[in-house]
């Protein structure tokens, strides 16, 4: 059997005034996966800026970081078998308008216009990046 896994979930500042948050952790917990750590809180540019290092220097890194900041995220360390792929599996795909129905981003986003895409929430992409992402937004963990 697969070992536990642990990912590092957002709710983007997008989802959080909408009102999503309940929305996207129910989908986490009837999925049967365990929230294991839970914070709201505003992420600063530092914080945001160890996050998304991967992006730095691309077209949408300033907004990114901008959008991210605008407003509460809410944080949660989520553990499960496969959790890391199942999560994002559960958001669909980047852009919201082609995540398919059935995903976080599919039911729930849309294009806005923006020159980020705002899509609701954010899933940790390998078991290295959910180390360093969980390390930095949970040290204590
Ligand atoms: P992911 O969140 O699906 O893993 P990443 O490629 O890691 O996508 O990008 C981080 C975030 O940056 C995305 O969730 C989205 O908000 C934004 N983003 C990524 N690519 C683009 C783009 O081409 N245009 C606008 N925004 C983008
Ligand atoms: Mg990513």
């Amino acid at each position: 059997m697969a070992s536990t896994e642990r990912t590092l979930v957002l709710v983007k500042p997008d989802g959080v005034r909408r009102g999503l948050t309940g929305e996207v952790l129910r989908r986490v917990e009837t999925k049967g996966y365990a929230v294991v750590a839970l914070e709201m809180r505003v992420a600063t540019r530092d914080l945001l800026e160890q996050h998304y290092a991967e992006h730095i220097g691309k077209p949408f890194y300033e907004p990114l970081v901008e959008f991210m900041s605008s407003g509460p995220v809410v944080a949660a360390v989520v553990e499960g078998q496969r959790v890391i792929e199942g999560f994002r599996s559960l958001a669909g795909s980047t852009e919201p308008t082609l995540a398919p129905p059935g995903t976080i981003r599919g039911d729930l986003g849309r294009d806005w216009g923006t020159s980020v895409q705002q899509n609701l929430v954010h899933g940790s992409d390998s078991v290295e990046s959910a180390a360093r992402e969980i390390g930095i937004w949970f040290p204590g963990l």
